[in-house]
């Protein structure tokens, strides 16, 4: 059963990753690899339990919404997840992301989302410190060369 799974899940990131190649446009060259770091504040209540989905814009393209997930319990205050890599369109200069919380979780106080474009060595920070609710929300970021 467990082999199968495994079976199953490298199939399932071998069609993602092809899938993601077919949106590129036909030269390699305009594919990059991303990551994004999202830190948690380091207060009272401010990790959560609940879905996160991304959507990053860039001048040249959008990617997303993604949902961050991995292995270890995300989200919790005064912790750093970094998710990716992420192989995209070149997305450009990121000017702002939407980040989405589902009401699977409780409240959430997200203090930054950092962006690294690991193909160009780029770094994009978008400040966010605001309370997503117990509920779902949806809210726009801007963000930054850093
Ligand atoms: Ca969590
Ligand atoms: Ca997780």
């Amino acid at each position: 059963m467990r082999k199968i799974s495994a079976a199953l899940l490298m199939f399932a990131s071998v069609l993602s990753t092809a899938l993601l190649a077919g949106t590129a446009p036909a030269s390699a060259a305009g594919v990059k690899t991303y990551y994004v770091t999202v830190y948690t504040a380091n207060v009272s209540g401010a990790g959560t339990d609940a879905n996160i989905d991304l959507t990053i814009l860039g001048d040249t393209g959008t990617f997303g919404p993604k949902r961050l997930d991995d292995k270890f319990d995300n989200f919790e205050a005064g912790r750093t997840d970094t998710f990716g890599p992420f192989n995209a369109q070149d997305l450009g200069h990121i000017g702002g992301i939407w980040l989405r919380k589902d009401g699977s979780g409780s409240a959430w106080l997200p203090a930054f989302v950092d962006i690294y474009n690991a193909s160009d060595n780029e770094h994009t920070h978008c400040e966010v410190n605001g309370w997503y609710p117990n509920g779902p929300a949806n809210r726009y970021w801007d963000c930054v060369n850093a």
